[in-house]
């Protein structure tokens, strides 16, 4: 299998990881979706990063979608996801928030990377600010409510302690939205403690800004 993108995305590092705690082989091509756009295009005609070339030539896209591929693929022991009931609603709703504060963190860096200075539009970054901080502020609060369980929905780690610890990271290394995570202390302790695991170290990056 081929996964398509840079690690310095949460959306690609969130598949890579699964990946490898799943035991899945699998080659990176390390594309930029401003510089290699074109070449992306070809397997994922929306020109976004993770995509997944299976062995058969099939390709994935969306993160989501693919975990839901590798979850199905190792089947519902090793599965990343909760199969059912509150834990899985709870993992769902985790997903959503950090996703959330990605896309909104996204936008601040698009507007940053895409639109020339006198084109920007402060008003909307400041409400994509104001969105991703309410997201932000609602997972620190599910950490602290955690108290000393590792994990964020479950007795093991899931979907949602990997997109909540990746995506903090994207947020706080980009030098766009330059995250201070001082703001929310059981977050940032929680995603300590995860990037310090073998699987998030090997997919930790440092922050390549797309050039349009
Ligand atoms: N919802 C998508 C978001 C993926 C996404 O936004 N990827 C970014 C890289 S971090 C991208 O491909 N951006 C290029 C663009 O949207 O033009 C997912 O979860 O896969």
């Amino acid at each position: 299998m081929t996964l398509i993108g840079m690690l310095d995305s949460p959306f690609v590092r969130r598949v890579a990881i699964a990946m490898d705690l799943c035991g899945l082989q699998f080659e990176r091509l390390d594309w930029s979706v401003g510089r290699d756009f074109a070449r992306i295009r070809e397997f994922s005609p929306l020109g976004r990063v993770p995509a997944l070339v299976l062995d058969g030539g099939e390709v994935l896209v969306e993160s989501s979608a693919i975990l839901d591929y590798i979850d199905e693929r190792v089947g519902t022991q090793q599965a990343l996801m909760p199969a059912q009931g509150a834990e899985r609603r709870d993992a769902l709703g985790v997903i959503a928030l950090a996703v959330g504060a990605a896309e909104k963190g996204r936008e601040q860096i698009y507007e940053n990377a895409f639109r020339p200075a006198e084109k920007r539009h402060e008003p909307w970054i400041e409400r994509c600010r104001s969105q991703m901080h309410g997201a932000l502020g609602e997972l620190d609060r599910r950490c602290a409510l955690r108290g000393d369980s590792p994990w964020l929905v479950a007795a093991r780690m899931t979907h949602a302690d990997i997109a909540v610890a990746v995506i903090t990271t994207f947020l706080a290394d980009s030098p766009v939205v330059a995250l201070d995570t001082g703001a929310y202390p059981a977050l940032r302790a929680f995603v300590a403690r995860c990037e310090a695991l073998p699987a998030f170290r090997a997919t930790h990056v440092p922050w390549f800004a797309p050039q349009a």
